[in-house]
């Protein structure tokens, strides 16, 4: 039995990360969480605040905004990541530079308590535990969601206090 999994609808608590630092960063993901509500099969429960959040890797980049999403979804992890993979194209995402500047960005960091380790799906999202752009968002919307294999959210997000990432609505 998954945990996270709605005994009655079968549906699985999952979480989405989204980020853009390219054009109008904040329409951009409010974009992104219409596009996801029209999607079936997907039920948003909860949308974080907005963060503006310095940027993180090896690019040297603008700053980003960034927020996390809570959705029960009937669909499976690969069909989940077909659905954003095609919102970012519809959104005209072009994949470039890795890591580089993007107009939009949706990570799926969680589906219920389930591990999966294939070439292109990692469940939990592999970076997500040193990213206070998706951590901080995420204790938002559950404190005490705890994070499979590793911790407690609010304990990482302790950890990672120093990252620079600041509210903005
Ligand atoms: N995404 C990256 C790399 N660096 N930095 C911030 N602040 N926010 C992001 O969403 C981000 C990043 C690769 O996905
Ligand atoms: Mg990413
Ligand atoms: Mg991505």
């Amino acid at each position: 039995m998954i945990k996270g999994k709605d005994p009655i609808t079968g549906r699985v608590r999952t979480f989405i990360s989204l980020g853009s630092n390219l054009g109008d960063k904040k329409a951009n993901l409010e974009r992104a969480v219409e596009l996801l509500r029209k999607e079936e099969g997907l039920n948003i429960k909860g949308v974080s605040s907005y963060y503006r959040t310095a940027p993180v890797g090896p690019v040297q980049q603008d700053w980003f905004i960034n927020n996390v999403l809570e959705a029960m979804v009937k669909l499976t992890p690969r069909e989940l990541l077909n659905v954003i993979l095609d919102i970012e194209r519809k959104m005209g995402r072009v994949r470039d530079i890795k890591w580089g500047p993007r107009l939009i960005d949706l990570d799926l960091l969680l589906y219920g308590d389930i591990l999966i380790n294939e070439h292109d799906l990692i469940i939990p999202h592999p970076r997500m535990r040193e990213r206070a752009f998706v951590i901080i968002p995420l204790a938002e919307l559950d404190p005490d969601l705890y994070i499979p294999g590793l911790k407690n959210v609010s304990v990482l997000a302790a950890e990672l206090a120093f990252q620079d990432v600041q509210k903005i609505s």
